[in-house]
């Protein structure tokens, strides 16, 4: 064993492994905010998500989760590409007005499905972490497979701060980065935490087209067309068929507008360029795509969580769209 500190000994091995950032809470103090969970669920904005029930106190006390586990080592990876941005006017389909007739898939499902690329990367952090500190420490990665609530968790790590959107944003990097981590038996000091960058801009809030933040910081799924094109099953509540505009798998908006995303720090990591067909794609070979042609044109990509039924059905709806008035105005793609 080396004879740097544990916390350095970490972060390069996380830096090694191929993540963008690394911070470290300890687990004796779990973040305040985590409570806000409970009214949240209460007040239903967790949708049809039924699975955000299960689980609460692990929710709120991460370390019932791994016995013996002393800290949270929290990773983020960046996935942006120089691509034009939803909300740029002249983008190959733009979300705000009558479009040319394709949809727009969000930027974090271009590529290969970030669950497969962050587990790879994890796994290969907890190997380095066995051979630094040996077979008796314990280390459990996760990235969206456990109930840790990966944003608070890494605001606590010191890696960014809840945007009013309520995604991590980090300065260097912004909001367009994938969060996980490990639980770890490391007895490992933590980093001091971010403060709030937002100030007195409401971007995010202002241009959402399904008004889907009931206030600041909070955001009512059962609005969101994330929610409504990725994660719901059943049919989209009329109201928000125009506002999905061109919107066809999950929504960049909030995140588009944000100026922390500016300027557009993007990665060149094979694993997230566009593949192709996922860059602004044919709404209507979208519409016609039948199990099969789904299953082959997404395999390995995060766009089957959506299923082949749920695609096609928010194709249709796009197109509707296209046929009627496009939505109001916003404000849109001001540069800070
Ligand atoms: C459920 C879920 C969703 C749901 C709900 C989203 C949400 N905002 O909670 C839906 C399906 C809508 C969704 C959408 C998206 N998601 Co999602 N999602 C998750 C998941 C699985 C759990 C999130 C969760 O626990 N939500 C529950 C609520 C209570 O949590 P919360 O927003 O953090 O709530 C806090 C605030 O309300 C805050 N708060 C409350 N009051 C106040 C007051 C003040 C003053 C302050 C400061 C804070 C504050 O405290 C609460 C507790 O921390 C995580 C992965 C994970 N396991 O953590 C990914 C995750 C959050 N999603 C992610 C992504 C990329 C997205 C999308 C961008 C995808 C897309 N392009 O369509 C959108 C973003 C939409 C948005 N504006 O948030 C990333 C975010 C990365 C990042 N940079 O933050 C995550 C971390 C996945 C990952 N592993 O990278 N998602
Ligand atoms: S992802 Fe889209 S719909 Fe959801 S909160 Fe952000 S702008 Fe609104
Ligand atoms: S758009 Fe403005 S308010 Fe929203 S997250 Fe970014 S800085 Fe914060």
């Amino acid at each position: 064993m080396s004879d740097a500190p544990p916390e350095s000994t970490v972060k390069d091995a996380a830096a090694q492994a191929g993540f963008d950032a690394c911070g470290i809470a300890s687990l004796a103090s779990p973040p305040e905010r985590l409570g806000a969970l409970i009214p949240w669920l209460a007040a239903g904005r967790h949708a049809s998500m039924a699975w955000m029930e299960r689980q609460v106190a692990d929710r709120l006390d991460p370390a019932r989760l791994m016995p013996g586990a002393r800290a949270m080592v929290c990773v983020a990876l960046l996935y942006n590409t120089p691509h034009a941005y939803s909300t740029d006017p002249g983008a190959p389909a733009n979300p705000d007005s009558a479009n040319d007739g394709r949809g727009w898939i969000s930027r974090y499902a271009w590529g290969e499905d970030y669950h497969t690329v962050m587990a790879r990367r994890l796994k290969d952090l907890e190997a380095r972490l066995r051979t630094a500190f040996g077979p008796a420490e314990r280390h459990r990665s996760f990235c969206d497979t456990s109930a840790v609530s990966e944003k608070a968790w890494a605001a606590a790590a010191g890696l960014g701060w809840q945007g009013k959107h309520t995604n991590l944003i980090r300065r260097n990097l912004g909001s367009w980065i994938f969060l996980g981590g490990l639980l770890t038996t490391l007895d490992l000091r933590s980093d001091p935490p971010e403060a709030d960058h937002c100030g007195t801009c409401t971007r995010c809030l202002d241009a959402c087209p399904t008004q889907a933040f009931p206030r600041p910081y909070e955001l009512d799924a059962t609005r969101c067309i994330s929610y409504l094109t990725i994660e719901n099953r059943g049919e989209i509540p009329p109201e928000f068929a125009d506002a999905l505009g061109a919107n066809v798998y999950g929504c960049d908006i909030c995140q588009d507008v944000c100026p922390w995303n500016r300027p557009r720090v993007s990665t060149a990591d094979p694993a997230f360029q566009p593949r192709p067909g996922n860059l602004a794609p044919a709404l209507e070979d979208l519409r016609g795509l039948d199990d099969e042609a789904f299953a082959a044109r997404f395999k390995g990509s995060a766009v089957r969580r959506a299923k082949p039924a749920g695609l096609r059905r928010n194709a249709a709806l796009a197109l509707g769209a296209r046929r009627r008035e496009p939505a109001a105005p916003r404000r849109l793609n001001e540069e800070p």
